[in-house]
């Protein structure tokens, strides 16, 4: 879909649009540096066939921006939301302040403090105000993704079915014996 690449740039670059009317997941990053491990968020979602759109929201460095996006999130269709943050990551703790939608928090791995930054600033949530929180990295990434289509999936039979096929597939990828690995 042309919307879709439209949203997502491209060469591992990502255009700050205003969000795409209707897409249902809508993956937001404080950084441009995030982009490296929240492309495996979208590209999960690809794999998926699940529309989405990829955002830049810092929650310091752009807060109106923040303040837009999340206000406007359920009315722009979205119904999902992928928040990834490094190292003091308000992102989708205030993401979730301001609005109902569900928000899954994804930690980026950071160079200083390898990520436990990122991890203890969106997983602490005091009660009433919930993220769920993620993996710390790649792994974290592509799992917000699964668990964002698997909502979806709730009232889609069809994208039932293809996680459901996402997860067969998996399952026999993975050898019975271990080989040696490359020379
Ligand atoms: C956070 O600060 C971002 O989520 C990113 O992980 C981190 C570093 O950002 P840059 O200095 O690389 O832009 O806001």
């Amino acid at each position: 879909r042309a919307w879709i690449a439209a949203a997502r740039g491209r060469g591992g670059t990502v255009e700050t649009e205003t969000a795409v009317e209707g897409a249902p997941v809508a993956i937001i990053m404080g950084s441009q540096s995030d982009w490296a491990t929240m492309r495996h968020a979208a590209e999960t979602l690809d794999a998926l066939a699940v529309p989405h759109v990829v955002l830049i929201v810092s929650a310091h460095r752009t807060p109106d921006r923040l303040v837009a996006f999340a206000k406007g999130a359920r009315g722009a269709g979205h119904k999902v939301i992928i928040a990834g943050a490094g190292g003091a990551a308000h992102l989708p703790g205030m993401a979730a302040s301001m609005t109902s939608l569900p928000v899954f928090g994804v930690p980026v791995e950071t160079h200083a403090l390898s990520g436990l930054d990122s991890l203890y600033s969106i997983v602490q949530m005091p009660a009433g105000v919930p993220v769920g929180t993620l993996a710390i990295g790649r792994a974290g990434a592509v799992n917000a993704a699964l668990l964002a289509a698997a909502v979806l999936a709730l009232a889609d039979p069809d994208l039932a079915g293809r996680l459901d096929a996402h997860r067969a597939r998996q399952t026999e990828a993975v050898a019975h014996r271990p080989r040696d690995p490359e020379a």
